[in-house]
């Protein structure tokens, strides 16, 4: 990182209620959203920097509204707790020429994994998910605002898809017909969730691995991150969402499609992990796990899919054809967790339906 970076950032952190001094910085590279900035203290991980991204997300007072309720209660009850640094004026974020920025504590000893083979992480990471649902369980969601309204919802996504296949050049059209036939074979088993008999629960909404960290020692689950997208929701989207990053054993952008696997022990030590948690679900909830299995990874693809077509306005790229990698990847862990239905089936039964 150059030098006026280097300043740049420090004059924002100027305006925290920290301790000053000039800090360095380790950017994070993995977000397709925010800006993420790791701030060193002698070399040592102190605070995490972020520059929100109000183009996706453009109620931030909404969104830190949500962040702080969350944090709140999960700072009561866990032991790895994360601050969230105000600013001298007392607001949760700081804003400077439409940018917004936050700064929160760095949890310590932590790590966190891109992908795993290693069972005791998913046990581990299905605990963590169900003890946030316990949490959060008696939550209103009408104290919570949808800060992306139907951020998961299909015929949202299914509608920006259209649109953006309308006006997409034939090139891109005729680079996408593969996926185009993938989503209609999968919209009938898509559609066929009735939502109506689900509760509403306060959900993270993006809880693929790269958001749970563990502990650097142990493996043990310490906390999920980026709570950005905290919102009202379906317990199948965090269920799937962190499911499809634990058995596929790939980046989400993986080009050589071979390499993606439905690794049936992970999905079992996920389960196994949700059971010991202290999560109560509902008969529907159970029932609807198994399409989320499917869905999330499908939703991503669409979207990634979309953004595509639409010339990545919405995701940062590091190539001009990245969305459509991930969309290929994720549609084929769509593809291989659909052919497990079955056995999913059998297995969330006896595990989770005691
Ligand atoms: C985005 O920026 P990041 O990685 O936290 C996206 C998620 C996707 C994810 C793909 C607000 O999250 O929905 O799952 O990319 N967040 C938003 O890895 O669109
Ligand atoms: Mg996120």
């Amino acid at each position: 990182m150059d030098n006026s970076n280097i300043s740049n950032l420090n004059s924002v952190l100027q305006n925290f209620s920290i301790l000053q001094k000039v800090y360095n910085f380790d950017p994070v590279n993995v977000g397709l959203i925010n800006c993420t900035y790791i701030v060193l203290e002698l070399n040592e991980p102190k605070y995490i920097l972020q520059k929100i991204n109000t183009d996706v997300f453009k109620n931030v007072e909404g969104l830190m509204h949500n962040y702080n309720n969350v944090a709140k209660l999960l700072n009561s009850n866990s032991s790895s707790r994360f601050k969230i640094y105000n600013t001298h004026e007392n607001k949760s974020f700081y804003t400077l020429n439409n940018n917004c920025w936050r700064l929160i504590s760095f949890v310590k000893n932590s790590i966190n994994y891109n992908t795993t083979s290693e069972g005791k992480i998913a046990f581990e990471a299905g605990k963590l998910i169900g003890n946030f649902h316990a949490l959060l369980q008696n939550e209103n969601p009408n104290n919570y605002i949808e800060t992306i309204p139907k951020f998961h919802d299909l015929q949202l996504r299914l509608n920006q898809f259209e649109h953006a296949y309308k006006n997409a050049s034939l090139n891109k059209i005729n680079s996408t017909k593969d996926e185009v036939d993938f989503i209609h074979e999968t919209l009938p088993f898509l559609k066929q969730l009735n939502h109506s008999i689900l509760p509403k629960r306060i959900c993270h909404n993006d809880t693929k691995l790269n958001n749970m960290l563990f502990s650097k020692n142990s493996n043990k689950a310490l906390c999920l991150i980026d709570l950005d997208t905290v919102m009202p929701g379906f317990f199948y989207y965090d269920f799937g969402d962190a499911l499809r990053t634990l058995v596929n054993g790939v980046m989400e952008d993986e080009k050589d499609l071979e390499k993606i696997s439905f690794n049936t022990a992970m999905f079992e030590q996920f389960i196994k992990g949700i059971k010991v948690s202290g999560i109560k679900i509902t008969k529907p909830e159970i029932e609807s796990l198994q399409y989320g299995a499917v869905y999330m990874p499908f939703i991503h693809g669409l979207r990634a899919l979309t953004d595509y077509l639409n010339n990545n306005i919405y995701y940062q790229v590091s190539y001009e054809n990245q969305n459509l990698d991930r969309c290929k990847s994720l549609f084929k862990s769509a593809e291989l967790t659909k052919e497990n239905v079955s056995y999913m089936n059998g297995i969330i039964k006896k595990e989770l339906q005691g």
